[in-house]
């Protein structure tokens, strides 16, 4: 490919996953605002489902497995939403993150993660037996890396904004996403559904909300000098878009 259409088909990538095609710019925030609130399912949430192990179980079946595609708490709150501002162009610099994604007991722990373009994961292996992580990236380059018992530890750095599905081929029940946003401004909910987004520079964004199975959701928010705005989310499998 000529170097202009690479470039195109980056801005292609760039523009599918959502994020905006200028480089994210840090410089001193002053007097900095607060987004906070609660990503909540709207209507009676499904009932957890259970996975069935069928290999490994000395390992992997010690404890019972439940789909962790979609939580639910007991008011509602969805747990491992991450939500994002999608077009903040500036504000504090993005800092070298590292996040762990350890598989135990044949699980991904955390679920989901997520992490600044430039950050790096730590797959760890705490379960001593092969495991192999495959990642479905589409601006980072995807892998396919198998990780005996003895690799307690790979390290995997990630460039670019992207949404990456992990799943393991030795263990097909094995799911679990990695969010790499375009600046620091990023947070996973809680079991609660609770999320905070800090130190955010005044002025008017666009908030959005991603779950796996619910899709995203984006909603206006103005953030003031100093103050905490409040957003909550709604999501139902209608919102999904
Ligand atoms: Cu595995």
């Amino acid at each position: 490919m000529t170097r202009r259409l690479v470039a195109l088909a980056a801005l292609v990538a760039a523009l599918a996953f959502g994020v905006s095609a200028y480089a994210y710019q840090a410089e001193a925030v002053v007097d900095g605002g607060t987004i906070a609130g609660t990503v909540r399912y709207a209507g009676k949430p499904p009932k957890p489902e259970r996975v069935e192990i069928t290999k490994d179980i000395g390992v992997c079946g010690a404890e019972p497995h439940y789909s962790e595609a979609l939580i639910v708490g007991a008011d509602g709150g969805i747990k491992y939403a991450v939500v994002t501002l999608k077009d903040i162009e500036k504000g504090e610099p993005i800092k070298p993150v590292e996040v762990k994604f350890d598989q135990k007991g044949c699980e991904y722990h955390p679920h989901v993660i997520a992490l600044p373009a430039g950050g790096t994961v730590d797959i760890i292996n705490s379960d001593g037996i092969l495991h192999n992580v495959h990642t479905e990236s589409k601006a980072n380059p995807p892998f396919n890396l198998a990780q005996p018992g003895f690799k307690r530890l790979i390290r995997k750095k990630l460039d670019k904004p992207d949404l990456i599905e992990v799943s393991c081929d030795v263990h097909n029940w094995m799911r679990g996403w990695w969010y790499v946003a375009a600046s620091p401004y990023y947070a996973v909910t809680d079991a609660a559904g609770h999320y905070t987004i800090s130190n955010v520079p005044p002025g008017t964004y666009t908030l959005q909300v991603w779950q796996e199975t619910l899709g995203t959701r984006e909603r206006k928010v103005d953030v003031k000098p100093g103050k905490t705005v409040t957003v909550d989310f709604e999501l139902s499998a209608k919102t999904n878009k």
